[in-house]
């Protein structure tokens, strides 16, 4: 038996270099001389794969050995950006392989950076199934991720004057060096017909076809899979068609069952009621259901035992279907009395909540439904009714006249239903799940989100991590809580000024990486301001930008007082068709052109949006920041997870009392933290006041002004009226209560500048942030799913 381990440190650097020859001479079919960029890299992608594989291997191996309790993942999104790096991370190959590129004549980080980020996803519900799959693998649980192999991820941003331009993104014109295709490993799924005498006849099906990636552990101790369906065509091709001379006719089949994998719904948290996203939700979890169900037949055959073998968790309500489809599989298929069905497929579900605003909460018409999947309608109709009868007195349907409602579906169907944070989890249960809650007390827990280390700490902030190994060991990359061992450090001269120095280097990487790619120049003695997240009204990148306009003219106003030089770095990509989100970018272009291009202030504010906002622009900006804009109207941010990853790599944060920023703020000291806004329960109260945002206008001049300069065109004199829309939201309706929340923020940001001025409090303050935020490991969050909802084991 081959151990990973072992093999990973006995690879030298020269194994290395003939390992990368041999895959760009007999894989990539080139000689090093013709060799391009891409060539090396693949090359290298493929000598790093094969070390993985014997570990992934050994890991299924010893999962079946052991019998586990096997955990699947379900989730529409797995936004794993860039593997190449991470994989030589895990492997602890990142030396070797830069030697040994640099020994071939190569730039290695030109390498490394030729890979495309896989953008499988929109945001943080995306990327934490990317650090959950991680999590799982370092911690050696057996665990398969399930998805959608999309052929185009989440477009691409550009700017046209300001605004956001969307193109198409196409990771998959190239070959993806870590996926395996498994021919055998393929579904016939279903679509419309009838439903009939407790069965179904669809009238169409596509295949779903297996792709599988390797994702590999903390030290390749353990490899998990994620396994990627693609739509595929039932048959190839319509001869009949082709021969009669319509060649159109001959080739849609084939398209029309592409379409299903061709394209990640770009809309995050705007309700679309699409028909084809009905289908990507069906389809993947359709062909998931069935390839666990195979796996679990040949492994225990009983399916009575499935909850005791199998936990399949929901990521938000997009493989809710998995609910009616499994008591299909188990009712319909295997003849299990339909209540039996109903309580086993309970007990294997957990769904997760990822956030409680009502337009993201999917319902479908039953209509679309009815069409699309029939049998299971029926299926949900007696759910509802099974739900009903069992709390006659109860209000809760799932079904209502016209819509099928997803939530409620995946709340009856799950034994466990979590949110993300602590504050999110309550207001599940005193809001949208209220009454659900009245009636099933235990079964909703909560599991605050996480991040993995080995990407956003010892990956994307080499400087900082060495320092930490250097003073306590390199523990802590498989257990984070180690970082409070740093506590004693803290007051330490030396320690301190390592700390800054990490810092002060990072930002000067990040200042030349930004002037050369976008011709901006930065001082890193600025304090960099970062707000990075999905453009949204909850989100409040316009309170930081009316921030930074009441800021240019404060300056203005008093060049010569003793202002704290920063720049606002803002990057972030708004769903195509929310208006308001790409005109609050479209706004802050405007404003940082002006107020760029301002001799008197310079030296003082400067103002960047970076295009295409990605998790690799994630890993090279936040090692760089000082300060985490977590900004968000209190009660609508779930959990936040950037929140964490800032705060682990020493930026204070400025934010609200919204999602696990309270945890963060508990757990790093309140004097660590800059505080601002009203609670959730204030936010309730303040929207019940007549005229609260004019109101909030009237006593605050400088809010006033800012406002006044964004109506009067002072950012775009070619059109005044660009942005009256947003200054009239902002001075009536506000419903994200930014003008009622800028006082407070504005006098929270001038603590921030006094506080920045004294460098040595700074970094005081920004390492207790690192040393205390071990506990935004995944690998807790993972462990409390293993306990609370999944019932699952580590099998190393
Ligand atoms: C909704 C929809 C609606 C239909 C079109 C496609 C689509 C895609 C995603 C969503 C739900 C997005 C929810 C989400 O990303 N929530 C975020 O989850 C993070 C991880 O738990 C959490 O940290 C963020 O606060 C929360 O906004």
């Amino acid at each position: 038996k081959v151990d990973a381990m072992t093999v990973s440190t006995t690879f030298t650097t020269q194994d290395m270099r003939a390992a990368i020859l041999h895959h760009l001479t007999y894989t990539m079919g080139k000689d090093a001389d013709h060799a391009t960029t891409y060539d090396w890299r693949m090359a290298l992608s493929f000598a790093v794969r094969d070390r993985i594989v014997d570990g992934w291997f050994a890991s299924t191996r010893k999962s079946y050995e052991a019998g586990a309790k096997r955990v699947y993942y379900l989730s529409m999104e797995f936004l794993i950006g860039r593997l190449l790096q991470d994989g030589l991370v895990n492997l602890r190959l990142l030396d070797d392989a830069c030697e040994a590129l640099t020994a071939l004549g190569l730039d290695p980080w030109q390498v490394i950076s030729n890979e495309p980020d896989a953008a499988l996803g929109n945001g943080g519900l995306g990327r934490l199934a990317a650090c959950f799959l991680e999590s799982l693998s370092s911690l050696g649980v057996p665990a398969h991720g399930y998805g959608i192999r999309y052929e185009h991820g989440l477009f691409r941003q550009s700017f046209v004057d300001g605004r956001q331009v969307e193109l198409p993104e196409t990771w998959l014109q190239q070959h993806h060096a870590w996926e395996f295709e498994r021919p055998e490993a393929r579904y016939r799924i279903g679509f419309g017909g009838d439903a009939r005498d407790a069965g179904w006849d669809p009238a169409e099906a596509v295949i779903a076809a297996a792709y599988d990636t390797p994702i590999v552990g903390w030290q390749g101790r353990w490899a998990n899979t994620l396994r990627l369906w693609a739509a595929k065509p039932v048959e190839a091709f319509d001869l009949d068609s082709f021969n009669r001379g319509d060649f159109v006719g001959a080739a849609t089949p084939e398209a029309m069952a592409r379409t299903i994998s061709r394209v990640l719904y770009p809309d995050d948290t705007t309700e679309i009621g699409k028909e084809l996203r009905l289908k990507q939700e069906y389809f993947f979890t359709a062909a998931s259901l069935a390839d666990i169900l195979r796996r679990f037949e040949m492994e225990h055959g009983d399916l009575r035992k499935l909850p005791e073998k199998v936990a399949i968790q929901l990521n938000d309500t997009h493989p809710a279907i998995a609910g009616p489809e499994l008591v299909r599989l188990l009712h319909d298929d295997n003849g299990i009395p339909f209540d039996e069905a109903m309580d086993l497929a309970r007990s294997t579900l957990g769904y997760t909540n990822h956030t409680l605003l009502p337009e993201a909460l999917e319902r479908w018409s039953d209509h679309l439904f009815g069409r699309l999947l029939p049998r299971h309608l029926e299926i949900i109709d007696r759910i509802d009714q099974a739900h009903r009868a069992t709390y006659p007195s109860s209000s809760v349907t799932i079904r209502e006249p016209g819509v099928v409602k997803m939530g409620e579906l995946s709340f009856v169907m799950a034994h466990r239903v979590n949110g993300v944070s602590a504050l999110h989890t309550e207001l599940m249960k005193s809001t949208v799940f209220k009454e659900l809650n009245a009636l099933h007390p235990d079964r909703i827990v909560n599991e605050t989100n996480g991040v993995t280390p080995r990407r956003w700490l010892l990956s994307s902030n080499p400087r900082l991590a060495s320092l930490i190994t250097e003073r306590i060991g390199e523990d802590w990359v498989g257990d984070l809580e180690q970082l409070s061992r740093l506590e004693e450090h803290v007051g330490d001269a030396g320690f301190l000024s390592a700390y800054a120095e990490a810092k002060r280097a990072n930002k000067a990487d990040l200042a030349a990486w930004i002037e050369a790619e976008h011709g901006i120049a930065l001082d890193p003695a600025m304090m960099f301001d970062v707000q990075i997240k999905r453009l949204h009204e909850y989100k409040r990148q316009h309170l930081n930008i009316l921030e930074a306009i009441a800021l240019w003219q404060a300056i203005r106003a008093a060049p010569d007082a003793d202002w704290t030089p920063r720049v606002k770095i803002f990057a972030g990509k708004a769903a195509p068709g929310y208006h308001f989100a790409k005109d609050i970018i479209r706004l802050i272009n405007d404003v940082a052109e002006v107020v760029n291009a301002d001799p008197v202030t310079r030296d003082k504010l400067k103002i960047v949006f970076l295009p295409n906002y990605n998790v690799t622009l994630a890993e090279r900006l936040i090692p760089a920041s000082d300060l985490s804009e977590q900004i968000s109207t209190a009660g609508k941010e779930a959990s936040g997870t950037g929140n964490m990853k800032f705060a682990l790599n020493g930026a204070l944060t400025i934010g609200t009392l919204d999602g696990a920023n309270v945890e963060i703020r508990e757990r790093v000291g309140e004097e660590n933290f800059f505080l601002f806004g009203m609670t959730a329960d204030e936010v309730v109260a303040r929207r019940k006041i007549k005229d609260h945002a004019a109101k909030a206008i009237a006593v605050d001049p400088r809010l006033a002004a800012a406002l006044a300069a964004v109506r009067d065109g002072t950012f775009c004199a070619e059109e005044p009226d660009r942005y009256a829309h947003i200054v009239q939201n902002l001075s009536g309706p506000d419903y994200f209560l930014v003008s009622s929340d800028f006082t407070d923020y504005w006098r929270a940001q001038r603590e921030v500048d006094a506080a920045y001025r004294d460098a040595d409090g700074w970094t005081r303050m920004a390492a207790r942030n690192t040393v205390r935020s071990g506990w935004f490991s995944s690998d807790r969050t993972i462990r409390g799913y293993m306990a609370d909802v999944w019932g699952a084991e580590p099998v190393i």
